[in-house]
């Protein structure tokens, strides 16, 4: 099978079996596109604070393997109003990751620690679209600096009438 420098989507081929006797059923073969990078993720940190000075922390994708063609991404965050990712990026060629700066957005309210799932989609070279079955996924957590400081209680006894 010859070899395709880029990437494209798996293709589906029908076949049928048409000889008598046998049950007419459709094959069907899925095509690996064997250019599409395996991806592995690395954050800095994976606990961050929301009020963290930006950008917060760093995502490294990591691609395998080396070629000496780009591999673009196209990044998602589940939760956008706790973090932020580029939408874009590029592995350039015969390099093996790219950093990406994880920005965190403040706000003046108790909403607790969240975790937000970051997505990384290798991006097909042929049509820009990401490749939905290649995702990559890693965990931030973002916690909270809003709310009620822990209140020391300072009861004595004396105040109880237990003295
Ligand atoms: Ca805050
Ligand atoms: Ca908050």
């Amino acid at each position: 099978m010859k070899r395709n420098p880029v990437s494209a989507s798996g293709v589906s081929v029908f076949e049928r079996n048409l000889h008598l006797g046998f049950r007419v059923l459709p094959a069907t073969l899925n095509v690996t596109d064997d250019d599409t990078p395996a991806v592995t993720l690395s954050l800095d940190d994976q606990i961050v604070s929301e009020g963290a000075a930006n950008p917060a922390t760093r995502l490294t994708i990591t691609r395998s393997p080396v070629t000496g063609a780009r591999a673009r991404f196209t990044l998602q965050s589940s939760n956008p109003n706790s973090a932020t990712v580029p939408y874009n990026v590029t592995i350039d060629p015969l390099n093996a990751s790219v950093v990406v700066p994880i920005q965190v957005v403040n706000n003046g309210f108790v909403d607790g620690s969240r975790t937000v799932t970051i997505t990384v989609y290798p991006t097909d070279d042929v049509l820009g679209a990401p490749i939905l079955t290649a995702a990559a996924v890693t965990n931030i957590v973002i916690t909270d600096d809003d709310g009620p400081r822990r209140i020391g209680l300072d009861i004595r006894f004396r105040d109880l009438g237990l003295d």
